[in-house]
């Protein structure tokens, strides 16, 4: 980074009467022209993440951070009597849904922060995850055109664009580079679809709306689009510099895949070694083997993908063909290894016209990691038993991680500075050194609530203009951001807040101090259920901050088009972090992590990630409730009626106001759906656990009165968090599958 040449052209900047989007872009683009070129990746190994989702938020901050021109900036736009919060109007790219993608941005952040050369590989959409607002409390989907205001810090390689076939159409896969800057600058390289018509609708839309046929076959085409492209110019590149010997091919080369999205590239792979460089098809099935590996993120079973064959046939019938006989040669394999017939079939690639990408994963990959010990856990001895079995080297464990440098530094200024000063040493050259906090004194504790305060009257300030809603900084705060998904439940948060608002109004909780929930969630568009549970949470809102009895007491609202830039305010201001799903059914979490590291208390059940951050963190400075993934298999076991947890009037008022005519559903029917679910399946337990749930609210409440004691419970957390700094899951991923 020439960081004179940027000083001068900031200096040189005429800011008179120039809009937020001018200036955004002309600092942008002398950033970008001062950064340098991405760093030389030749004559080593280099680590490639093919994800369908990069979830990168807004770049303009962070990038001048990483760069060490952040301050400089905001120093020069105050000079001329600007608000560099002026940028905050900026888009975000929501290249994601969710975790998996916000993930994958932070898995290259640090990569670059550690000088390790890992590049992605993806798609540019046009229109990211949709814009969520709430029209009488329901959810509306708008376009995100997140590139309204240009992309200044993408840069379009319109000569190395490649030619992609379908069996009915061509496209261009036009490569857009994104730096990743840090201690190397690594490399973000999204495509662009661009041909007639159909052709760029590939890259139009992020996950189209996949209950259709034609919105299936789009994704299929969006999946093998970007990772053929991917794959077509690492062949290339490297028969440019090493010839035919592909068989060196890993030593150069490994590419993790995230989730099974991008999996069908290694049946492209095979076609390019086999077609264009006439290898073999066990030579060049050899090869793929050690070059894949494959990260599993969910064990739900409607988000492992599997494919018709008429549709993989209708678009890409050479590939069908190929996986195909992939499967025969698995098949050989497993029969081989002594698996007799059940446990080839449960592995099978190929079976009943069907395509199984999880299978087909698992096979090629030379490692298979899940997100979290527990979820890794139930891979080895629930999903993937049987490879498990014959294949005892494939399966291990990498706990995610988040960069802390957005999800601290960046977000945190203060708390960072306050580390600064207490830990007087380079934790942010080296997050492990966090761990010196523990141990801190009383004065530090006392800063960390000034600074805890500070942000949370920062957020509240936000909430206020965003939402119109106030809620005074007197208030404990309490959240749950995250996808809307019943897995998640964020009903059973519905149903104790009302169970909380009855208890304030009976004096049954006379002497509870103020507090405020705060969710945020976009459904799915087409999630019926989901978007029920919005409408709900939404009338709970509006009736509790009605109340005027509850003024000073209670408060609930639902921010509208959470995004990472609204993450960022909130993991930030946030005193409890809800992490409250379904004993394991939450692969990891993420959110769970960026609330701890900035010194949130976790109220959570003992589920995917959560359990190592009380771990780590000390049960003793978190609120853990709610059923184990043990206690529900034997509730499974031995059946489970529903209604039998609907003993006590609070809680059953609290269910029963789907139905009696307290809130409205706009006359949907949706609510008496939602509730005869709860009554009859209850499939996620929410009945079950929300009694613990309730009772650990009003402990958390009855605990921040003293709140010194409290403080130290969340500076337990911030001084824990080092573990969960994506820093040290990448260097997991370095040293035990990539080798870099
Ligand atoms: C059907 C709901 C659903 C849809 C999509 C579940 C999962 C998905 C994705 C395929 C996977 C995903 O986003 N999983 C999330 O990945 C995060 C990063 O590893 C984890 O922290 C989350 O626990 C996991 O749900």
């Amino acid at each position: 980074m020439d960081k004179t040449l940027f000083s001068d052209g900031l200096n040189g900047l005429d800011t008179k009467n120039k809009d937020a989007v001018t200036l955004y872009n002309e600092i942008s683009l002398l950033a970008m022209k001062c950064a340098g070129d991405i760093s030389e990746t030749k004559g080593r190994r280099n680590a490639y993440y093919l994800s369908m989702e990069f979830l990168i938020g807004r770049s303009f901050y962070n990038n001048l951070m990483e760069l060490g021109v952040l301050e400089e900036t905001d120093k020069f736009l105050s000079g001329k009597g600007l608000d560099i919060r002026m940028f905050e109007e900026i888009e975000d790219a929501a290249l994601g849904n969710g975790g998996l993608g916000r993930l994958a941005a932070c898995f290259l952040d640090s990569a670059a922060g550690l000088g390790l050369p890992l590049h992605g590989y993806g798609i540019r959409y046009k229109y990211g995850l949709f814009k969520q607002a709430f029209k009488n409390g329901f959810q509306e989907e708008l376009p995100d055109d997140w590139q309204r205001f240009g992309d200044p810090w993408s840069i379009r390689r319109e000569d190395e664009k490649r030619l992609i076939e379908f069996a009915d159409m061509k496209v261009y896969a036009v490569p857009y580079d994104m730096p990743v800057f840090g201690k190397r600058i690594n490399r973000l390289r999204l495509f662009q679809a661009e041909g007639d018509g159909e052709a760029q609708k590939i890259s139009e839309y992020l996950y189209p709306a996949d209950d259709t046929k034609e919105g299936k076959i789009l994704r299929l085409r969006q999946e093998y689009f970007f990772s053929a492209a991917a794959l077509g110019e690492l062949t290339e590149h490297f028969f440019k510099q090493y010839g035919k010997r592909f068989e060196k091919f890993p030593e150069y080369n490994v590419i993790q895949l995230n989730d099974t999205h991008p999996v069908i590239c290694t049946a492209e792979f095979i076609r390019l070694l086999t077609v264009k460089y006439k290898f073999s098809f066990s030579s060049a099935l050899d090869i793929a083997k050690r070059t894949f590996n494959y990260t599993n993120h969910t064990i739900l079973p409607e988000a492992l993908e599997c494919w018709d064959e008429e549709y993989m046939r209708a678009v890409l019938p050479e590939i069908a063909d190929i996986i195909i006989r992939i499967s025969v040669y698995a098949d050989r394999e497993f029969q081989s290894l002594g698996c007799d017939k059940e446990q080839a079939k449960e592995m099978a690639i190929y079976k009943g016209g069907k395509f199984y990408m999880a299978n087909l994963a698992v096979y090629i990959a030379g490692k298979v990691n899940g997100v979290a010990e527990l979820h890794t856990e139930i891979l080895k001895n629930d999903l993937f038993k049987t490879v498990n079995r014959f294949y005892p080297e494939k399966l291990q464990n990498k706990t995610n991680g988040i960069t802390h440098r957005r999800w601290l530094e960046l977000c945190n200024k203060e708390l960072s500075e306050l580390l600064d000063r207490t830990l007087n040493n380079n934790w942010r050259g080296d997050i492990s050194r966090l761990n010196e906090l523990n141990g801190f004194n009383g004065e530090t504790a006392d800063a960390f609530i000034e600074v805890k305060q500070t942000k949370k009257r920062q957020l509240l300030n936000y909430i206020k203009d965003r939402e119109g809603v106030e809620i005074p900084e007197n208030f404990l705060v309490f959240a749950q951001v995250k996808r809307l998904h019943e897995y998640k439940r964020q009903l059973m948060t519905a149903f104790a807040v009302l169970e909380v608002y009855y208890g304030v109004k009976s004096g049954k909780y006379h002497d509870l101090p103020p507090c405020a929930f705060i969710f945020g969630a976009k459904s799915a568009p087409s999630y019926r259920r989901a978007k029920t549970i919005i409408k709900f949470i939404n009338e709970i809102a509006a009736k509790i901050n009605s109340d005027v009895q509850c003024a000073e007491r209670l408060k609930v609202v639902f921010v509208q088009n959470y995004n990472v830039s609204y993450a960022e305010k909130i993991v930030a201001g946030t005193d409890v972090s809800l992490q409250v799903s379904t004993a394991g059914l939450e692969a990891s979490g993420t959110g769970n992590m960026k609330f701890m590291m900035n010194g949130a208390v976790t109220c959570g059940t003992m589920d995917g990630a959560n359990i190592e951050i009380v771990e780590r963190a000390g049960k003793e400075n978190n609120y853990i409730f709610g059923a184990t993934v043990e206690e529900l298999a034997r509730l499974k076991a031995e059946g489970y009626s529903p209604s039998e947890y609907l003993d006590n009037p609070e809680r059953c008022k609290a269910v029963e106001s789907l139905i009696d005519g307290t809130f409205s559903d706009g006359g949907t029917g949706n609510f008496k759906e939602l509730y005869e679910s709860l009554i009859n399946e209850d499939n996620y337990f929410v009945l079950y656990d929300l009694e613990s749930y309730v009772k650990t609210i009003i402990q958390v409440c009855t605990d921040c009165k003293d709140k010194k004691t409290f403080a130290a419970k969340q500076l337990a957390n911030v001084a824990n968090s080092a573990f969960f700094s994506s820093d040290r899951t990448i260097k997991q991923y370095a040293q035990d599958i990539w080798k870099i």
